[in-house]
């Protein structure tokens, strides 16, 4: 994030995203008793109410394992996003895009760091378009 004009405190962040002086988007962590984000509120507009949530799942070592995301903020989750670690670390991601329980993506990150992202259903159509707007990867 370039346009990041300020971070008030650990557990909040403010964007200008467009620079006009008034602040576009704040990020609100919630951490537990390890430290560890668990859930994050962002609020698009600035109005104060959260737009979005985001809540997160660890495994032992403290590695994301799960990452839910309540995109319009109504209680409801509305994707899914599944993280496995092999024996060196390198991490996978499967996601599940409209949380029906149903993969639908799934990102490995190969030796030399190429990340390829597979549809289960064999579409490969609008793919990386689709991950790309997946909500939070920019976070
Ligand atoms: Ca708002
Ligand atoms: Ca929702
Ligand atoms: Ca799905």
């Amino acid at each position: 994030m370039t346009n990041q004009k300020e971070v008030k405190e650990l557990g909040c962040l403010l964007f200008d995203e467009n620079e006009d002086g008034s602040l576009d988007n704040i990020v609100e962590y919630h951490k537990d008793e390890y430290g560890n984000i668990v859930a994050i509120s962002l609020d698009f507009d600035g109005d104060g109410v959260a737009d979005a949530k985001a809540y997160l799942e660890y495994d032992e070592q403290g590695r994301i394992v799960k990452k839910s995301m309540d995109k319009d903020s109504d209680g409801k989750i509305d994707s899914v996003v599944y993280y496995q670690y092999d024996e060196n670390g390198k991490v996978s991601a499967k996601y599940d895009d409209n949380a029906d329980g149903k993969v639908d993506y799934v990102e490995s990150t190969d030796e030399n760091g190429k990340t390829t992202i597979t549809d289960v259903r064999g579409r490969t159509q609008k793919i990386m378009e689709t991950i790309k707007n997946v909500f939070f990867t920019k976070y």
